[in-house]
């Protein structure tokens, strides 16, 4: 008998009463895997190997999440529901193993089959439930939820396909679907006698009842039906286990039947489809609307199904009185995408439980608040009446008496002023009437905040400030952060090691104490240990580019990094020009003083955002014209990381010497990425935008490269902006736009920046990318300045780390719990399970 024939006889994982040594987790991988999946090879893959240790895991997840639930229930916890059209939540596998404490138990495991967890994991497919910063953001949330004990569940959709996955061909994106569900998605599990049903068209019909009460009343629907998927979220070490479940759509019977039996076949399996494209696919714009049908349905989808959700526990435990409800439920809307939940709370009350109008008002306003993720106008939703009035009239009709309300307070705010009525009314006139959504939103809603404080100040004295006026206190700050677990004690080993030496290993559950760090920032032995983890560190990501993008990097070279959603605000443009500047300068042999670098760009671009394609294309052009130059490689190295993504954050962020957060001031809301990046040790060349200030106040200035306009000189330029004067007075910009004029990085394609160029070019430019080039190019060579001496640029990595305490997201958690949700933390000490799976 071979070793793992012998396991598969033990099945003590049957037994009852707690069953707990070092050997269970190993039979039950063996039970999976055998038995549940009935395997016996170790495929090349190693996907079924995965599947059983994540089945394995599920086990002890499940029991937890059972009893974090039971506790929830019996304690009548005041939670919060999560409303959310992106989860962006990667892979689950590892970040489950480090929450519940399992590696020791799990290497072991693995070593039967000759295997370890860095490698089975490959076998996960990412979680690419969202497009960017706003997805992850809410995947970074539920894990502190969770790790800080609070009773959080997310709501989301679990689309079929999620993010596509972009390659590059011949410089160019292509988009393929995401099929993530394929081989299956082991962490779920369905509970389909919670399914919920979605109205959608028909139309609305008054009656009065036999008190000569009148009524509304929403007929002749097509209703579809949600069905939920739950998915764990473990807390760090704490046995608590949050869910977020995630709907998908499906025909309902009758749907079917009906059309079946009159004989309509195609009919019914077209109706069907409808009902299943619902969840089909996640849009793939980041910052920028389209205004689809379908995106609407997911929205009301999404929303129906959630606040249904709630109310049906909430009547199964306190019967059909509301008066208490407010006193227990938060709804958190992560952007405007589900403001719909305002008017959908509304309908409920007022036409399924019979509420008035002025008391399901009271519940909604007490329950709803509304997080604001951006001040790009293109981005702010605006859904046309007409569409609402097709697919959702009784909706429409309580958005009217929202807004007809509403409005009568804003007369009395500001009493014959009709231009301010105009001005805050959630209907939009002139042309095709549109709802505005973040109006909705802001009306509905006691709590409204900003994600940076730069972004709520700009938000409460520009785009929002009439109902700041009105409203004061509704309007709060609370600055993203990151969950610490995953993006540093889980993607950075080496460096967690050399931390937790020095501080202990309490910083992964309580993120402030970081900043004891900082009495290390000048111990040379640690020095070197922080030098070495960083180095290997930059080994295992120069592996990743020579694999996905077939260039050679060097652990010896500065690495330049800058990943995320290709956008023009973000200014990608900015760092080309740099990078174009700087092989200029060693062509011209003039490398005096130069660091040679690595500088890695990557990201997807919207399939519409045409100009974000053109820019990924002139990055490749310009990579293939630098990497095959053998004069620059000493220098400069270039590349394009097709597919960006969570998983991929995972082996950049711990290998980065610089991150680039260089978006026009006042644009870029908050960033994320920007603190994944300092955690791991990396310093920001950045502008004075989003939480890159609190990031700069927290680490000093003298420890962060800044350059470019600011937010408050941003109009002023643009007033009497004149790109082309800027670019005939500077000669580095005027050799760099020669290059790019001549058609130096499009030889055998003419013409195919000259959109680019133009935009650099324009006195409209609304990114300023010729005004913010030569404070850019002079933080660039303070950066080689500050390379060149190892030991001083250690010290402000060190102190980058040290400084990042409070971009936790358990800190940000903390704020909103304290600030609105006013949530008390469940017990983690009296947990109970001793399941026979433990
Ligand atoms: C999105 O990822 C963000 C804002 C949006 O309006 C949409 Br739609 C998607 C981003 C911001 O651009 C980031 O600055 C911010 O850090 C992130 O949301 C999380 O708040």
């Amino acid at each position: 008998m071979t070793k793992q024939d012998e396991q598969v006889c033990v099945v003590k994982g049957w037994q009852a009463g707690p069953v707990i040594d070092e050997s269970t987790l190993s039979d039950d991988l063996t039970r999976h895997f055998y038995y549940t999946l009935g395997r016996d090879v170790v495929g090349e893959s190693q996907l079924y190997l995965y599947h059983a240790l994540a089945l394995t895991i599920r086990d002890r997840l499940v029991a937890r999440c059972r009893e974090t639930n039971q506790q929830i229930k019996q304690q009548k916890r005041r939670k919060t529901a999560y409303l959310s059209l992106e989860f962006l939540m990667g892979r689950a596998l590892g970040n489950a193993v480090l929450n519940l404490d399992l590696e020791s138990q799990v290497t072991k495991a693995l070593q039967a089959y000759c295997t370890e967890l860095e490698s089975v994991e490959q076998a996960e497919h990412d979680a690419g439930l969202g497009n960017g910063g706003l997805g992850r953001l809410a995947a970074c949330f539920l894990d502190s939820c969770a790790s800080l004990a609070l009773p959080v569940v997310g709501y989301g959709i679990r689309y079929e396909y999620g993010m596509f996955n972009q390659s590059i061909k011949e410089g160019n994106q292509v988009e393929q679907p995401d099929n993530w569900l394929r081989e299956g998605h082991p962490w779920e599990l369905s509970a389909p006698e919670q399914a919920k049903r979605v109205k959608f068209s028909g139309y609305v019909q008054s009656y009065t009842d036999k008190f000569g009460r009148e009524h509304r009343q929403w007929i002749s629907s097509q209703d579809v039906l949600a069905v939920p998927y739950d998915v764990p979220i473990p807390g760090y070490k704490n046995n608590i286990v949050n869910t977020l479940r995630l709907w998908k759509s499906e025909a309902t019977d009758e749907f079917n039947l009906t059309e079946f039996n009159a004989g309509s076949y195609s009919e019914a399996v077209a109706q069907k489809n409808l009902a299943e494209q619902i969840t089909m696919v996640l849009y793939p714009n980041d910052s920028s609307e389209n205004g689809k049908e379908l995106r609407l349905r997911q929205q009301y989808f999404l929303s129906s199904a959630s606040i249904q959700d709630v109310l049906t526990q909430w009547i199964e435990q306190y019967g059909n009185d509301f008066t208490e409800f407010a006193q227990h439920h938060v709804f958190q809307l992560n952007d405007t995408h589900p403001s719909i939940a305002v008017a959908e709370l509304m309908r409920i009350l007022v036409d399924d439980h019979e509420l008035d109008w002025d008391q399901a008002w009271n519940i909604t306003t007490k329950t709803m608040a509304y997080t604001n993720h951006t001040l790009l106008p293109e981005a702010l939703e605006k859904w046309s009446v007409s569409l609402f009035a097709k697919l959702l009239p009784r909706i429409l009709e309580i958005i009217y008496e929202i807004n007809a309300r509403f409005l009568a307070e804003v007369a009395m705010h500001w009493p014959g002023d009709v231009q301010k009525q105009r001005d805050l009314s959630l209907i939009e006139e002139g042309g095709e009437p549109q709802i505005r959504m973040a109006f909705l939103a802001i009306v509905g809603s006691y709590s409204v905040n900003g994600v940076a404080a730069l972004h709520t100040q700009l938000l409460t004295a520009g785009l929002f400030k009439d109902f700041y006026a009105l409203w004061p206190d509704k309007f709060n700050n609370k600055t993203n952060g990151v969950t610490p677990r995953r993006w540093l004690a889980y993607c950075n080993p080496s460096l967690s090691q050399i931390i937790s030496e020095k501080i202990g290993k309490d910083w992964i559950g309580d993120f402030a104490q970081i900043g004891q760090l900082r009495r290390y920032y000048d111990d040379p032995q640690f020095h070197i240990k922080w030098h070495q983890a960083k180095q290997q560190n930059k080994q295992r990501f120069v592996d990743l580019v020579k694999q996905r993008c077939g260039v050679e990097f060097d652990i010896n070279m500065l690495f330049d990094v800058q990943v995320k959603r290709i956008h023009e605000y973000k200014r990608q443009l900015l760092n080309i020009l740099h990078v174009i500047h700087l092989y200029d300068r060693i062509r011209r042999g003039d490398t005096q003083g130069m660091v040679p670098r690595c500088v890695l760009l990557g990201g997807k671009a919207a399939p519409g955002y045409m100009m974000a394609k053109k820019i990924i294309k002139l990055i490749n052009n310009v990579a293939e014209v630098i990497n095959k130059d053998p004069q620059v490689s000493a220098f400069l190295r270039v590349a394009f990381l097709p597919n960006y993504n969570v998983t991929a954050m995972e082996t950049i962020c711990p290998a980065t010497d610089l991150s680039e957060q260089v978006s026009t001031a006042g644009k870029e809301a908050s960033g994320t990425g920007n603190m994944k990046f300092m955690m791991n040790g990396a310093l920001t060349i950045g502008t004075l935008d989003g939480a890159n200030i609190e990031i700069r106040d927290a680490v000093g200035a003298e420890n962060f490269f800044l350059f470019g306009a600011q937010a408050e000189q941003i109009d002023d330029i643009k007033a009497h902006y004149n790109p082309s004067e800027i670019i005939a007075n500077n000669p580095d910009l005027n050799s760099v736009m020669h290059l790019l004029e001549s058609g130096h990085f499009n030889l055998f394609e003419p013409g195919l920046f000259d959109d680019v160029i133009n935009g650099i070019k324009s006195n409209n430019d609304p990114w300023l990318t010729a005004h913010d080039f030569a404070s850019y190019i002079a933080a660039q060579r303070d950066v080689d300045k500050a390379y060149a001496d190892q030991t001083y640029w250690t010290q402000m990595s060190i102190l980058n780390t040290a400084a990042s305490g409070s971009f936790s997201s358990d800190r940000t958690i903390s704020q909103y719990c304290d600030d609105i949700w006013h949530l008390t933390p469940l017990d983690t000490t009296h947990q109970t399970v001793k399941t026979n799976t433990d």
